[in-house]
């Protein structure tokens, strides 16, 4: 029972100093934005028991009030109860976010308008998707030159995560990004320009989403697979581009384009790793990425960095196309410390994701941070594999209901578009990535295990997994109770980040494939 009682808070004309210039000092500008927040949630004198009879307060169940009406759990719509009262710059700009969002959640929790009996408010579906088509069309900075395939992507995952028929955009795809592939293989951001891994990684995906499995052949295999030996590292890692910089961006980005195009795994004849022993993309390269585990239990982009959720995925997806969940993950990761510090990315009562520790959470962490929750539970799961053992599905590890709050109340900017968090500008990055964090709350995706005497191709796991049906017994889906039915997104592949039916089709088109 946790009980918070703020009765040594002096007065608030004492917290509010004002400097010479009349302006706030920074002292008060922290203590005003608990006391605002708190205030706002009429919570400040009141005794917050998180558990007075014993109930959980945040299970469905203990939610209505005598009326029989839904109730937002204070984790929600309240202050955080424990906080650290240095003030830092750090401090001061988390103070300034739970400011912009909890007048939000409170706001839909009390509304009668625009949200639903749970305080929650419905998907601007057609606003998203205006907001996406012109986004494709027009892109509108001279900044997304080099990031010519990334907007395309992001537009179509986030258009086909809204129900809309991507393929539309087929012959127009197709245009817009032949002129980025190089004859030395792979694909730069934009016409003339380098190529790089992450830019080819968007351009596979956003051919094989909007070409109905027609667009396959202007990619050039052999090429490409000559490229990626060139980024192949002597320390198990790959380059992002020749001459670039070493990171986990650059094996996910590599494995999801040798795997979903089903290359060879032998290095090329020409790769420069070849010379230290290696033979195989795969050399080395759980072992490296296992190496870029810190002490806080996340994963960095390079050895010896800074823990962050977006390398985090890179790390957990790449691992499960390389072999089972439950295999990979425990035998590379430190399981439960990497465990602990992505519980800790959940901020309340945003319900949001941070990056990584002492930041802001971000909409687009819903699908880095997100995103990591399903590949984690199928290593937590027990192996489909073996007949004798029950297989155990762990339930949901983070509070989908918070994470759907965020996005809803909070990412939905207001002509159309997600973004970051309130005030800040919509763009398709953030749009792509709340709404695929959105979607992986109200889908339960898990490892389904390969049949048999079915496995060829060594990275065959990569495919086994599967969206589960919604009427398959298992704990019910608590982001599923909470939204309106017409307020369903469509379901991913964790691993791909794209519709299930475009990896299934790339899986029919490559693995029977011999040579290039
Ligand atoms: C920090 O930015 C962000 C990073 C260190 C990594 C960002 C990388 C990705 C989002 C994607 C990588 C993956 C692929 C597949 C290319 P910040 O300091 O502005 O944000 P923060 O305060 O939230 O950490
Ligand atoms: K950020
Ligand atoms: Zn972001």
């Amino acid at each position: 029972k946790v009980s918070h009682k703020s009765k040594n808070r002096p007065p608030l004309h004492q917290l509010h100093r004002r400097d010479r210039n009349g302006n706030l000092t920074s002292k008060a500008r922290h203590n005003m934005a608990s006391d605002v927040t708190a205030e706002a949630a009429g919570q400040d004198e009141q005794d917050r028991s998180i558990s007075r009879d014993g109930t959980d307060p945040l299970s469905l169940e203990a939610r209505f009030d005598e009326q029989g009406r839904p109730q937002v759990p204070e984790l929600y719509t309240s202050s955080p109860p424990i906080r650290d009262h240095l003030t830092t710059d750090t401090s001061i700009s988390q103070d300034d976010v739970v400011k912009q969002c909890l007048p939000r959640l409170i706001k839909c929790s009390r509304s009668l308008v625009g949200v639903n009996s749970y305080g929650i408010p419905s998907l601007k579906r057609e606003d998203h998707i205006k907001f996406l088509q012109e986004a494709i069309e027009y892109p509108r900075y001279i900044a997304f030159d080099p990031v010519r395939p990334w907007v395309i992507y992001w537009s179509l995952t986030a258009l086909s995560l809204l129900g809309e028929n991507v393929e539309l955009y087929q012959q127009r795809v197709v245009e817009t990004l032949s002129p980025c592939q190089n004859f030395g293989g792979g694909f730069g951001g934009g016409n003339g320009q380098l190529s790089h891994v992450a830019t080819s990684y968007a351009v596979v995906l956003s051919l094989a989403m909007a070409g109905g499995g027609k667009n396959m052949d202007m990619l050039n295999r052999r090429a490409l697979w000559r490229w990626l030996g060139e980024l192949k590292q002597t320390d198990g890692g790959f380059r992002v581009c020749v001459g670039g910089e070493e990171d986990v961006r650059g094996a996910y980005c590599s494995m999801v384009i040798i795997s979903l195009l089903a290359l060879p795994l032998e290095l090329p004849p020409n790769a420069p790793a070849r010379a230290h022993g290696f033979t195989s993309f795969l050399d080395g390269l759980p072992e490296y990425l296992s190496r870029c585990q810190t002490y806080e239990g996340g994963v960095s982009a390079v050895p010896q960095s800074e823990a962050h959720g977006a390398y985090a995925f890179c790390v957990l997806a790449c691992l499960c196309i390389l072999g089972p969940p439950n295999e990979m993950i425990s035998k590379y990761l430190d399981l439960p410390l990497l465990l602990s510090w992505l519980s800790s990315r959940q901020s309340a009562p945003e319900g949001g994701f941070n990056g990584r520790t002492n930041k802001l959470v971000d909409g687009c962490y819903s699908h880095w941070v997100g995103g990591c929750w399903p590949l984690i539970q199928a290593a937590l799961s027990e192996s489909p594999e073996n007949p004798n053992a029950a297989k155990s599905t762990v339930g949901s590890l983070y509070s989908k209901e918070g994470l759907t709050r965020f996005v809803l109340s909070c990412c939905q900017a207001d002509g159309g578009g997600m973004r970051d968090k309130p005030n800040t500008f919509p763009d398709a990055y953030h749009t792509c990535y709340t709404l695929a964090g959105l979607s992986s709350t109200q889908h339960d995706s898990g490892y389904s295990g390969m049949r048999h005497g079915e496995a060829g191709y060594p990275l065959d796991s990569a495919f086994a997994w599967e969206s589960s049906k919604e009427d398959s017994d298992g704990p019910k889906n608590e982001a599923l109770e909470l939204i309106d039915a017409g307020d369903t997104l469509t379901s991913l592949h964790p691993i791909y980040v794209i519709p299930w039916g475009v990896v299934e089709r790339c899986r029919e088109l490559f693995s029977k494939k011999t040579g290039f």
